[in-house]
């Protein structure tokens, strides 16, 4: 497999350390891959053609490294940096693995645990800015119950717009040019977490000191594990100008958090979501938050990276043929006629609007029973999609 659909120059491919270098390690099973180092990762995303790496700070220097040992792989990642050109256009803290971390960082009812997890953010976004990154993520893994008895959620709320409002400053007292983009997901590892929903992040930030500097980072899987339409969330993002990053993978809806190959499950999902990125013009980082099968071996894991950026490439061509089908625009076209009737009611409220419409009359009973092609468009979509137009 390498024709145009590979990763060509330019792209905007990204991928986690925890991604390509996941060893397959799950609740039932140990790892079946041995871990590569972060740099033995950087080269093996040059190889692949990817544009970009992301890391959590202990993806990339141990909790327990030494001074000297963080500057070793910080060489060492550095150098693979400089050899491949491949970039960093993202960091995130581990909030998540460590016992500290148990009931979760910023909203843990232990106030050393929340102090412990702002300076180890702080020092997680020192890391971040001086290897590169421009977008910041918080994915809060552990922010969230088993009971709603061992925390109050108006006191978690507040403690986690506490955080993020210190958080702000500080990103600002450095002058970082540094966004941050806020990670729903709603279980997994806790059994409920806060602000479960992309929705219910960006009702968040409207509350937050600096809300322009925080936006969203909606992830496939963490909208469709609660069984929602992700295109819709990423949709409402876009609509805020708050889409700031977006997370790649994919999913069968109710499941545990599966972390699939890009366009591995919801192949008419993936479908919409590139054209509707493609359409209004994101041009942030397309990240693929996900992990080659258990069964794989580094070559696999390779197939699973250039899986994941060639469906990316390949849906983008489809969407370029969807709007040059003169049959399915035809349709789109029929759908959204206007024949002008309500021009003198349409825009803004005025008086005179509202009496003029108050008086019109509509016929009803022909409005309902007109019919829709919607039928017709899904099937010439599907269709295109599996290539016989
Ligand atoms: C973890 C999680 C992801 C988040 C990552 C960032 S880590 O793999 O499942 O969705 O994006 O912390
Ligand atoms: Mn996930
Ligand atoms: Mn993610």
């Amino acid at each position: 497999m390498s024709d145009k659909y590979n990763p060509q120059p330019g792209n905007r491919f990204t991928f986690g350390l925890w991604t390509v270098g996941n060893i397959g390690r799950d609740p039932f099973g140990e790892p079946v891959r041995k871990q590569l180092t972060p740099a033995e990762i950087v080269y093996l995303l040059g190889e692949v053609g990817a544009y970009g790496v992301n890391f959590h700070d202990n993806d990339l220097i141990p909790i327990d490294a030494t001074p000297a040992q963080s500057a070793q792989i910080k060489k060492e990642f550095k150098k693979a940096l400089a050899d491949t050109g491949v970039v960093v256009p993202m960091a995130t803290t581990n909030l998540f693995s460590d016992p500290a971390f148990k009931d979760g960082a910023f909203t843990s009812n232990d106030p050393n645990v929340r102090a412990y997890a702002l300076q180890k953010t702080m020092n997680a976004i020192d890391l971040g800015v001086e290897l590169g990154a421009s977008t910041y993520v918080f994915w809060g893994g552990r922010e969230g119950v088993e009971t709603d008895a061992s925390k109050d959620p108006l006191e978690a709320g507040k403690r986690f717009r506490e955080a993020l409002n210190f958080l702000c400053s500080y990103v600002k007292d450095q002058g970082y040019d540094l966004r941050f983009a806020l990670e729903a997901k709603p279980n997994e590892p806790r059994g409920d977490i806060y602000l479960s929903t992309t929705g219910a992040m960006l009702g968040f930030i409207e509350t937050l000191e600096h809300s322009e500097m925080v936006g969203v980072n909606p992830e496939v899987a963490h909208e469709q594990m609660a069984g929602l339409n992700f295109l819709h969330h990423v949709a409402q993002a876009w609509d805020m100008g708050k889409l700031f990053h977006i997370d790649l993978n994919d999913q069968a809806f109710g499941r545990y958090d599966q972390d699939f190959r890009f366009g591995a499950v919801n192949l008419k999902s993936a479908f919409f979501l590139v054209k509707f990125l493609e359409d209004v013009g994101y041009d942030g980082s397309l990240h693929f938050d996900a992990h080659a099968y258990r069964t794989e071996d580094y070559e696999g894991v390779k197939d699973f990276a250039i899986g994941c950026m060639r469906m990316y490439a390949i849906l983008k061509e489809k969407a370029e043929r969807w709007h040059a089908d003169a049959e399915i625009q035809a349709l789109v076209a029929a759908i959204n006629a206007d024949d002008g009737k309500t021009d003198a009611f349409k825009g803004a409220y005025s008086a005179d609007k509202a009496a003029a419409l108050k008086s019109a009359s509509f016929d009803r009973v022909a409005m309902g029973a007109r019919g829709l092609p919607y039928e017709r468009l899904d099937q010439l979509t599907l269709e295109l999609l599996m290539g016989v137009r």
